[in-house]
């Protein structure tokens, strides 16, 4: 079995919605053990700053998929939600990223593991490191929690794990 870490952000549609389906669409991916959610946040929108506010989460993920079977099945579910709403050239109901696989570094076409943004995001390490407190970069072995775009703001706790939005297991 592999530990994986994932990111899922959605800014369009039903946001909460998108988020429990790309959830269950991955539980019931074949090859995925366990999928552990953490709390909800409400983002402000990095890099193109001109859109509505972001819903994000972390997962941490048990499965026996290699990182470019499990970015398949990431990208057949962003598929799968993409579906669900059909406003053309419109940003995505859902993106779903590898943060972390085991502790390897990989860099091919496809993929790059770590995450090539993950450390400078608050949007992604706050969930981190909510789920996985001690988790550490490869390599340089620093700690997730303790990179400064943790501290930068602009993500505010919008629903908390405990109130088993998507039965945290
Ligand atoms: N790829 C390479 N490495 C990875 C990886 N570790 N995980 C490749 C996933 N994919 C990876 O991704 C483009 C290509 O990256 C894939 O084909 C894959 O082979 P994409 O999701 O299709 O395109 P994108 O959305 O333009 O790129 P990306 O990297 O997902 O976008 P960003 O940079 O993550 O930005 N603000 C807030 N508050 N919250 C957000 O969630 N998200 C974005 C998306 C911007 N601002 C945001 C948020
Ligand atoms: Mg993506």
């Amino acid at each position: 079995m592999n530990t994986a870490y994932l990111s899922i952000g959605t800014n369009m549609g039903d946001r909460e919605a998108n988020l429990a389906r790309a959830v269950d669409l991955l539980r019931a991916a074949d090859g995925v053990g366990s999928a552990v959610v953490s709390s909800i946040y409400e983002t402000a929108p990095v890099g193109l700053t001109e859109q509505a506010d972001f819903l994000n989460v972390a997962v941490r993920v048990e499965t026996s998929l290699s990182a470019g079977e499990l970015l398949e099945v990431c990208q057949r579910i962003e598929q799968e939600l993409g579906r669900v709403r059909t406003v053309r050239w419109g940003p995505r109901t859902a993106d779903l990223d590898i943060l972390l696989y085991n502790e390897e570094r990989m860099d091919t076409e496809t993929l790059t593991i770590p995450h090539p943004r993950m450390h400078e995001r608050a949007f992604v390490l706050i969930p981190l490191a909510e789920l996985a407190p001690d988790v550490q970069e490869p390599g340089s072995g620093r700690p997730y929690r303790e990179m400064p775009a943790a501290a930068e703001g602009g993500v505010r706790l919008w629903k908390a794990a405990d109130t088993g939005w998507n039965g945290k297991e």
